[in-house]
């Protein structure tokens, strides 16, 4: 894992500032580097802070790797985005053993005991997943094939992420309420649009009557898109198969606006100043929230996306 910044905390020589371990799952994907850029963008020294980054290239063994050399750099908080929910417990007591609070970003962690962490600042991947599913009700209904018989496949996001576990739920709670829906198979693109585009082609091999695409993430989708005009299919409001996404990075606006993309769900990724406000907080003795949602909305082809994305911050 590349340790963004050299040197050792203690030796930094400004020690009134915070030293912040910022362990990150990789690069994977464009909201990733929203999400990095929000944080090094916040953590400045002249903002008070010292940031040390990794980059875990998603690779959970790497990111326990990355919290231990915060601890015995003795940083002053430990921020975690954890590539998947479980596998912490014992990094996380080593954490508290030498009273470092641990902040957790994005994604969520599953352990027993929850002072293990000081609290979690992410998007609500449930309701996300039930937003696309209830916007596809809507749009089937507008183009007038609520009652038909709709084929949907899924392009999850990495096994075992929040992200992915979250939306895949929230998502199956809508394809629950509509029996003419069916669900062909769901696999994990990882989300990376290289692995997305892979398993779409394999999708379109097994199944000639896709209806619909449900891409976990973005990246994920411009893979598919790819894969699909590859075989020489359409998509998109006015092509064969009906594509949701989620994140809403502005690449997603611009694959609307091109009409390759119907709907993206939005999961907000300007963390950095939601933590640095949890920091300032703790830094005063203040309680804190356990779980702390950002806002999100969702974005599809009916709305004035050329105007909408001006004001994007990512
Ligand atoms: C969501 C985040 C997910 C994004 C993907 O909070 O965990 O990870 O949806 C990213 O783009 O790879």
């Amino acid at each position: 894992a590349d340790n963004g910044d050299s040197g050792d905390a203690s030796d930094s020589g400004d020690s009134d500032l915070i030293t912040v371990g910022y362990a990150q799952v990789g690069a994977e994907s464009d909201w990733r580097t929203a999400n990095t850029e929000s944080f090094k963008s916040t953590f400045t020294k002249e903002n008070g802070y010292e940031l040390i980054f990794d980059d875990a290239q998603q690779k959970q063994e790497n990111q326990i790797k990355a919290i231990r050399s915060f601890i015995q750099q003795g940083v002053d908080y430990i921020v975690v985005a954890p590539v998947v929910e479980t596998g912490w417990e014992t990094v996380l007591e080593e954490a508290k053993a030498e009273g470092i609070p641990v902040i957790l970003s994005d994604r969520q962690m599953d352990v027993s005991d929850e002072s293990l962490y000081e609290c979690w600042v992410g998007g609500n991947f449930i309701k996300e997943g039930e937003d696309g599913g209830h916007w596809l009700e809507d749009y089937l209904k507008e183009k007038g094939m609520d009652g038909e018989e709709i084929n949907m496949v899924t392009l999850q996001g990495t096994i075992g992420a929040s992200a992915q576990v979250g939306r895949t739920e929230g998502f199956a709670n809508v394809l629950a309420e509509n029996d003419n829906w069916n669900m062909l198979e769901l696999q994990t693109g990882e989300f990376t649009q290289a692995k997305g585009q892979e398993v779409m082609e394999s999708f379109l091999k097994k199944y000639d009557d896709i209806d619909v695409v449900i891409a976990e993430n973005d990246n994920m989708a411009f893979g598919a898109i790819d894969a699909i005009k590859a075989a020489g299919k359409t998509c998109g409001p006015d092509g064969d198969i009906t594509i949701i996404s989620f994140d809403a990075v502005k690449a997603a606006f611009d694959a609307m606006i091109a009409g390759d993309l119907n709907c993206a769900v939005e999961c907000n990724p300007l963390h950095g100043p939601r933590v640095a406000e949890i920091i300032q907080k703790l830094e005063a003795g203040e309680e804190v929230d356990k779980i702390q949602y950002v806002d999100e909305e969702l974005f599809d082809t009916s709305m004035d996306l050329e105007e909408i994305v001006k004001t994007r911050a990512y």
